[in-house]
């Protein structure tokens, strides 16, 4: 295994020579440092099976398998599929998803702590991933708005998002709302979190799942909070010029490992519907979401 940490604007740390199958504890302790502390890690030149990914997975943390059975591997439940493949057997997992900034799971009781992502098949124009770290975000929030988020918590809903299920055609769209509302109910997080092995603040919002912002005694802040905050941080910028946005694009055998409390993501699709298919594996680790509520 040898690391080398890149010279260039992107963030992380790039591996190669990793291989799992004699990978010590050591070599995995010192990527979960990494992860953490680096936010970005890509393996590279990994040729994994479905079972072997999701093992991969196991030494990072305890893979979790997708609320939704639509985004299933049909061999590993384990495995989210992202994929515009035509199959003679039909369509596995949901074409074009994650186009938008969010954190996996933040709308979820227990969001995910590391992602693993791994394109196995790449169009010939850009596949990538945006990132945003929002700790860097909040340490760039102006004063005004730092202490304006103190002691408040946010909520946190995936109803904007929720694809429309093959089975659910014809059915009326209110139930399928209430089904929304009854399977995914709003969590509530702290919109400042700290995060349990680096000690960061991490501004814990996203355009995608955030919906509102109380104070600590439950009364609804100005809409315009939210707003300052989603514009501050990146998230409204259309050009992606903005400092806070880094891309990351995939060469084929590459497997990205990312920090999914510390990193807001969204998926850079190719236009064309060149075929485009990757895998996920999402795992949790022994630490809660935050070490401690940010005063
Ligand atoms: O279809 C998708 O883009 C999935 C998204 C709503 N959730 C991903 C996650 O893990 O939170
Ligand atoms: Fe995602």
């Amino acid at each position: 295994m040898q690391l080398t940490t890149r010279s260039d604007d992107h963030a992380g740390i790039e591996v190669h020579h990793f291989d799992q199958a004699v990978a010590t504890s050591d070599d995995i302790q010192l990527l979960r440092h990494h992860i953490y502390t680096n936010k970005v890690v890509i393996l590279k030149a990994q040729e994994l099976k479905p079972a072997a990914f999701v093992e991969l997975g196991r030494h990072f943390g305890t893979p979790v398998s997708y609320y939704e059975p639509m985004y299933h591997h049909p061999e590993n439940d384990l495995i989210f599929v992202s994929s515009n493949l035509t199959r003679p057997e039909g369509q596995i997992g949901v074409p074009k998803t994650g186009g938008f900034w969010h954190a996996d799971y933040q709308f979820m009781p227990e969001p995910f702590a590391f992602t693993l992502f791994y394109p196995q098949k790449l169009p010939h124009g850009t596949r990538g991933t945006r990132f945003i770290n929002m700790a860097t975000a909040y340490e760039r929030l102006s004063p005004r708005l730092k202490e304006a988020v103190g002691g408040t918590v946010s909520k946190h809903s995936a109803r904007r998002y929720v694809k429309i299920r093959p089975s659910d055609v014809y059915r009326p769209i209110g139930e399928v709302l209430a089904d929304i509302e009854r399977v995914t109910p709003p969590q509530t997080w702290p919109t400042v979190l700290v995060h349990p092995a680096t000690g960061e603040r991490i501004l814990y919002i996203s355009e995608a799942f955030t919906y509102a912002i109380e104070d600590a005694h439950g009364n609804a802040l100005p809409t315009s909070l939210l707003d300052d905050l989603l514009d501050a941080s990146g998230q409204l910028d259309d050009s992606y010029e903005h400092p806070n946005i880094f891309v990351q694009t995939y060469e084929p055998g590459d497997l990205v490992l990312w920090d999914n409390r510390t990193l807001i993501h969204r998926a850079l699709h190719n236009p064309t519907n060149e075929p485009t298919e990757s895998f996920r594996v999402t795992v949790t680790d022994e630490h809660p979401l935050s070490a401690e509520v940010a005063a």
